[in-house]
């Protein structure tokens, strides 16, 4: 499909899709209201369940009480899991306090963790490509701390010791740039020409298929408002992508208010996109906003549908009646 060509005086936004809300997202945030509504207020979660600000201050309004540690956590009381994942370490932790867990870690995370017992299991030296100190990545490395090895991007693989260079896999956190990590997985392939590669693809379908749309949409658009967290990595990723992909700006914003007018002064099209943590209400305000600018004219560029949905964690699962 190809972007429709805007008359030269008309102010335009080109609205990508998929945007916004994953699965596992989804799946995450429906935990904690269901465990709100099922057990009551206060429920305990470990860090942001997903990194966007409206979201957790939605659910803090609702009785949700975020931690960054179990420690902080009454014993006995109920916990959720984030989206990101913790290690077997945390876990353990909040069995020993007798904590009630309740797992939202998005599937395709534990599937990462998999891999990762599975290739410590085979002794392989594990190159995790991701960012330091993100939780994701804590949680991922913590199955197998003796074996992993986290490699910040392309400019960190001449840091890489290995032990064996005839045994070695790569592996990744599931929200990174998909041209960087090639390029960080080609630098680590020189170096070891017999790296293994992960069974299957880490960076997830979402993160993928919103890379994919902004690319779309950015070579046409004079500024492409991301909005998403700051410590979102999909999201930051995507204001990356865009500049990459011949967005003229590119910008990340929170919500529509921080929307500067300078960056709309010379614009004729502007792009919007939203990171995997965004709800589509913040979209709608941007859009409200960029329409009382004069941006009245909305397409969407779609690059693919999706319908993936994950069922809620089993504490939360509604029991059906026979009959
Ligand atoms: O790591 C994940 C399971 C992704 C969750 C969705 O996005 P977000 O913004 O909460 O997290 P990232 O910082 O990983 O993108
Ligand atoms: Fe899961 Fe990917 Fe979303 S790993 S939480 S589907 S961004």
């Amino acid at each position: 499909m190809t972007v429709p060509a805007a008359p030269a005086s008309a102010k335009r936004v080109l609205l990508a899709a998929p945007r916004g809300y994953c699965a596992g997202v989804d799946r995450a945030v429906v935990a904690v209201e269901t465990a709100l509504e099922k057990y009551g207020a206060p429920v305990y979660v470990r860090k942001e369940i997903v990194h966007n600000k409206h979201v957790v201050e939605t659910l803090r309004e609702r009785g949700a009480i975020f931690v960054d540690d179990t420690e902080q956590v009454p014993a006995g009381a109920r916990l959720v899991f984030s989206a990101h994942g913790v290690s077997p370490a945390v876990r353990e932790a909040a069995a020993a306090r007798s904590l009630a867990t309740i797992d939202a870690t998005c599937p395709l995370v534990s599937k990462v963790h998999r891999e990762a017992v599975r290739f410590a299991k085979g002794d392989y030296d594990i190159l995790l490509i991701g960012h330091t100190g993100h939780e994701e990545v804590e949680g991922t490395a913590g199955e197998a701390p003796e074996h992993v090895q986290v490699v910040n991007g392309p400019d960190d693989v001449d840091h890489v010791v290995v032990r064996d260079p005839a045994k070695v896999v790569w592996l990744s956190q599931t929200t990174l740039s998909v041209d960087e990590t090639m390029e960080t997985v080609r630098r680590l392939r020189e170096r070891f020409p017999s790296l293994q590669d992960p069974p299957s693809d880490d960076i997830c379908y979402a993160t993928q298929n919103r890379q994919v749309a902004v690319k779309k949409i950015a070579p046409d658009a004079d500024v492409v408002i991301v909005v998403g967290s700051a410590n979102s990595s999909n999201s930051v990723r995507l204001v990356e992508v865009a500049r990459q992909a011949g967005a003229g700006a590119a910008y990340r914003v929170d919500r529509a208010a921080e929307i500067e007018d300078g960056w709309l002064a010379d614009a004729g099209t502007v792009g919007v996109t939203s990171g995997a943590s965004v709800p589509e209400i913040l979209v709608q305000d941007v859009i409200a906003h960029l329409a009382r600018h004069g941006f009245a004219s909305v397409e969407e560029v779609s690059t693919a549908a999706e319908d993936l949905v994950f069922s809620l964690p089993p504490e939360l699962r509604t029991r059906r009646t026979a009959g």
